[in-house]
């Protein structure tokens, strides 16, 4: 197999563009197609601060790698949970984060620790909140507010995350198994902002398979973490996610046509509405300001009460 570019040997086969490009030349075609997605979607602008959501896994690292290459203002945000997993699982990505940052003179990370801030890991919260051993919903509580937090203090207008197409086409396929019209309505590459000051929310990779951006990572030589999060093990997900790859085995670009079409039918036909379709009434917590739909004090903060 040859590049396409150059002729020299490919160093990855992208059966679904019948596209193969060598190790120079995919990984400036994987930057040129991040531009082509913050164009199409209307992401962000080079006038934008943009703080990428940084895990020190390969997705997070190589969306913060192309935007720093393309030149846009991006700092990165690195929430320590307190995971352990035997393994270190949380001072290990964290080391992959900072190491990241060290390429690049400009590159800024803000660093948010969860015990250090609250007192407690949020494997701890959810033990004690909800008597639980799984702390995902948790989790997705406390990273949710902590983003806008920081992004708000910081004045950041745009959130970016690494979200992937296999990440995408899974949640996707989870919502239309059930019928979740809501969650439908609102997944988007862009979403907007969840109330007045804080920063909208965008998937600059979210055309991306997972195996492109672990080949722009490993040709980019960056180091990240191999292992999962030890809550990820048994998620739902990850089922919707190996019953997608069998399909995308038997017919490459089985993702990318089911999540892509999906945005096309969203876009074109109105299908399933828009995110602002779905937006509740909020108003401001009492207690730390950010829009809830609760009564008096948001989700977050009843956490520690
Ligand atoms: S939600 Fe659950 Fe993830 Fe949080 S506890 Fe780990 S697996 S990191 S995206
Ligand atoms: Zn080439
Ligand atoms: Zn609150």
């Amino acid at each position: 197999m040859r590049c396409r570019r150059c002729g020299e040997p490919a160093a990855i086969n992208m059966r679904h563009y019948k596209l193969a490009l060598c190790a120079e030349h995919y990984p400036a075609w994987f930057v040129e197609k991040t531009q082509r997605t913050i164009l199409k979607y209307r992401m962000f602008t080079y006038q934008d601060r943009i703080l990428v959501a940084v895990s020190g896994g390969k997705d997070s690292l190589a969306l913060w790698d192309v935007l720093l290459q393309l030149g846009y203002q991006v700092d990165g945000l690195y929430i320590d949970l307190g995971i352990d997993g035997g393994f270190g699982y949380s001072t290990v990505s964290k080391e992959k984060a900072q190491a990241f940052a060290t390429r690049y003179p400009k590159a800024h990370l803000h660093i948010v620790s969860i015990p250090n801030l609250y007192g407690e890991s949020i494997v701890e919260v959810a033990h004690r909140k909800h008597r639980t051993q799984r702390p995902c919903a948790v989790c997705g509580l406390i990273k949710r507010h902590e983003m806008n937090r920081v992004a708000l203090e910081a004045g950041y207008t745009v959130l970016a995350t690494g979200h992937n197409l296999d990440d995408e086409a899974a949640v996707l396929f989870g919502n239309v198994l059930h019928w979740k019209v809501g969650y439908l309505q609102r997944q988007s590459p862009v979403l907007p902002a969840d109330g007045e000051g804080l920063a909208r929310k965008v998937k600059p990779l979210c055309r991306f398979y997972e195996r492109e951006t672990a080949a722009y990572t490993l040709l980019r030589d960056i180091d990240y973490i191999y292992d999962e999060c030890p809550y990820a093990k048994g998620a739902t997900s990850i089922t919707h996610k190996e019953t997608l790859t069998q399909m995308e085995h038997d017919a490459p670009g089985t993702k990318l046509q089911f999540y892509l079409h999906f945005l096309q039918a969203k876009q074109e036909q109105g299908l399933f509405g828009t995110p602002e379709d779905s937006t509740p009434d909020m108003h401001p917590c009492s207690q730390c300001g950010q829009p809830t739909t609760a009564t008096d004090i948001c989700a977050f903060c009843r956490l520690w009460t």
